[in-house]
């Protein structure tokens, strides 16, 4: 498929999305907003790919959402272009999503990262929710993922005051797996990525939809969405494999059924 707004590259079983708009910092237009989805979507129906990658440059991962493109829009016209819906779409991705961040991630870029499954930060990496210096809040999760996140104070202080984290502090709060350095930042993060890649495919799958609904639901529904992904994981030839290669003393060979 041939992509105007962003590059794809497979490094084994990573599937890289690189968001490609260097000269407004990688802001998220309608565009791009499609073209990262529907890469995204293309990598999760790929047997051949176990983790998807996003990432932007050393400068910007991205600078939200494209203001140039915003700046006349009504409340229909948003609503009719069906933005909402569209940022919703990385919930529906069933294998992990790693973001590769170096440089900005503000507003929708924030956003956006906030609602991958894991974050590789490079030193230069920083956060932020700068909405409200343009007359708005965050539109694509950010108040309620960044609540959940690091509680309600910096929270507020990021959203109603602009105040953006460094890499550390996203990473002290929870926001960042790992920081690495600027130089290679990527293949660090691909690094990281083909580890989870190489494990046992529908395992991984169940393990993220177990995860996730932690933060969909009480501890009892919670409790039993784990129980069923467990009981499930027994159906599969993976299971077998795993625990028999365990006894056998020698690496499993995952077939991703
Ligand atoms: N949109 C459009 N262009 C942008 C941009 C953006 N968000 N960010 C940067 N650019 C452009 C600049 O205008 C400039 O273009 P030229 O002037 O060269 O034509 C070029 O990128 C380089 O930027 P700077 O010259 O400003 O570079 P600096 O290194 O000085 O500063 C910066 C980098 C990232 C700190 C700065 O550019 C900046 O503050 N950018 C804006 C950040 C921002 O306010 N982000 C929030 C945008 S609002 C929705 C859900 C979510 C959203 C929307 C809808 N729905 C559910 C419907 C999200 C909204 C947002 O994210």
């Amino acid at each position: 498929m041939a992509y105007t707004t962003v590059l794809t590259e497979t490094r084994g079983r990573v599937g890289i999305v690189q968001l490609n708009r260097p000269q407004a910092m990688n802001a998220f237009n309608i565009a791009m907003l499609g073209e990262v989805f529907d890469a995204m979507e293309a990598f999760d129906r790929d047997d051949n790919i176990g983790v998807i990658m996003v990432t932007g440059n050393e400068k910007a991962f991205a600078a939200g959402a494209d203001i140039k493109e915003m700046v006349d829009a009504t409340a229909f016209q948003m609503i009719i272009e069906n933005r909402v819906d569209t940022w919703d779409r990385i919930r529906g991705i069933k294998k992990p999503v790693i973001a590769a961040v170096s440089g900005w991630a503000l507003g929708g870029g924030c956003e956006f990262v906030l609602s991958c499954d894991m974050v590789i930060a490079s030193e230069s990496a920083k956060f932020g929710q700068p909405e409200i210096t343009l007359g708005v809040i965050p539109g694509a999760g950010g108040t309620q993922r960044l609540a959940r996140l690091l509680g309600k104070n910096l929270t507020m202080e990021m959203v109603i005051n602009n105040r953006t984290l460094t890499a550390a502090e996203a990473q002290q709060f929870g926001l960042v797996n790992r920081i690495v350095p600027i130089e290679g930042y990527l293949d660090a993060a691909v690094a990281f990525a083909e580890e989870i890649a190489s494990r046992a495919p529908l395992a991984v799958r169940m393990a993220k939809d177990a995860v996730n609904a932690a933060f969909e639901t009480t501890l009892t529904e919670g409790l039993k969405a784990e129980k069923r992904n467990f009981y499930l994981l027994f159906s599969t030839e993976d299971q077998t494999e795993g625990m028999q290669a365990f006894i056998e003393k020698r690496k499993p060979n995952w077939k991703g059924k």
